[in-house]
């Protein structure tokens, strides 16, 4: 952690230092570091972004403002009270930017904090079911965004098509040497290919549509009020031009699995088909107002697919040499990618199942 007169100082930035102020770390996050800051009476968030990742800071601080000011109007237009907790607010620099680079070429920004919240990182049913009603919302206040589509933050972020060309790049490269040995892996992430790839032929064939999806849909990143209601959606940095099915897919991956995202225990792995329909109903009850045919039609195929996708990325990194995502210990990355593939085998034997739980309850919001 950067010391605490470091981070005063970049504090200075953008509000006046008050006398009483004080700096503590914040949540756990893996991509950015995060601050709480008291100044006086005002409570903020502080993050370092993590600029190796997302390369092109103004685009990404542009996003943010766009989408959190159109949420905010939103909200008045609902005629909601309490609106700072109920959407991000950007604190600009002094100076009028949405972020302020260091000497060290650092990049950082400042958020109102919202109070009296709290995140769940534990499931149930309840729970799924109202986090559905949170990214529905989300993307259907974003449905109407005015203006040029928002900048991929992530090139190709979620586009499978991309994903397994680097794949195959690492398989052919073989770095560090570790193809053989995950031979029967790769033939099942070949055997899957072609169907994998159909959101980016139905796009081609202008099919499927892009809308604003948020691209991280985990249970963590809504923050609810002390008695359990929805507050607001966080963690915008991905927010970007993207395929319904993707958002929907991801809340799945995450959220109705059984085990965890890296069980090495693979009989604890599979989906909670009772959080998959929790979680269904929320997203239509608000989602069903925008969504074609063929969007519905997709959801269930989209937790097969961004289940897939992560098998696809966690592999590759193995295959590279472990380079992206943080690992714990040395074939981190396999085991993620076995406990990421029974996921998948699971919701592949249950997917007649999901499908049917999807249509169904459109079917009831439509009448
Ligand atoms: C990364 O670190 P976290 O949980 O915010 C990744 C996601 C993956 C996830 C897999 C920017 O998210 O896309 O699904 O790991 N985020 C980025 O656990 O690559
Ligand atoms: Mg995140």
């Amino acid at each position: 952690m950067p010391n605490v007169q470091k981070l005063k100082n970049i504090v200075s930035y953008f509000v006046p230092l008050s006398e009483n102020i004080e700096i503590k770390p914040l949540g756990a996050g893996h991509i950015n570091d995060s601050f709480k800051v008291t100044n006086g009476n005002n409570e903020y968030v502080l993050q370092r972004i993590n600029h190796s990742i997302f390369k092109d800071v103004p685009a990404l601080q542009s996003n943010i403002l766009r989408v959190t000011m159109h949420i905010r109007q939103k909200l008045i237009e609902r005629g909601e009270t309490d609106i700072d907790r109920k959407v991000l607010t950007l604190v600009p620099t002094l100076e009028g930017k949405l972020y302020f680079e260091d000497a060290d070429g650092n990049f950082w920004r400042m958020t109102i904090f919202i109070r009296d919240s709290k995140s769940y990182d534990e499931i149930n049913p309840g729970l799924a079911y109202r986090a559905g009603i949170a990214f529905g919302d989300f993307q259907l206040m974003l449905s109407d965004l005015p203006g040029d589509p928002l900048h991929e933050t992530i090139p190709d972020f979620h586009n499978m098509e991309f994903r397994l060309e680097e794949f195959r790049q690492a398989v052919n490269r073989d770095r560090v040497g570790r193809v053989m040995e995950v031979d029967d892996l790769i033939k099942e992430i070949e055997s899957r290919a072609y169907e994998m790839c159909l959101p980016e032929r139905l796009h081609r064939e202008g099919k499927l549509p892009k809308r604003i999806n948020h691209c991280d849909t985990k249970v963590n990143n809504i923050l609810f009020d002390n008695d359990g209601q929805v507050l607001c959606v966080v963690d915008l940095d991905t927010v970007m031009p993207g395929y319904v099915l993707s958002d929907f897919g991801d809340f799945i991956r995450t959220g109705a699995n059984t085990g965890a995202e890296d069980d090495k225990n693979l009989d604890k792995v599979g989906v909670n088909l009772e959080i998959f329909e929790n979680y269904a109903k929320g997203y239509l009850k608000n989602a069903i107002s925008f969504l074609t045919d063929i969007e519905i039609d997709n959801l269930a195929f989209g937790a097969k697919l961004l289940t897939y996708m992560q098998i696809v990325r966690f592999l590759t990194d193995y295959l590279n040499g472990d380079t992206y995502y943080k690992i714990e210990y040395g074939n981190h990355n396999l085991i993620r990618t076995k406990a990421q593939f029974r996921l998948l085998e699971s919701l592949e034997e249950n997917f007649d199942r999901m499908q049917q739980i999807v249509l169904r309850a459109a079917e009831e919001y439509k009448v």
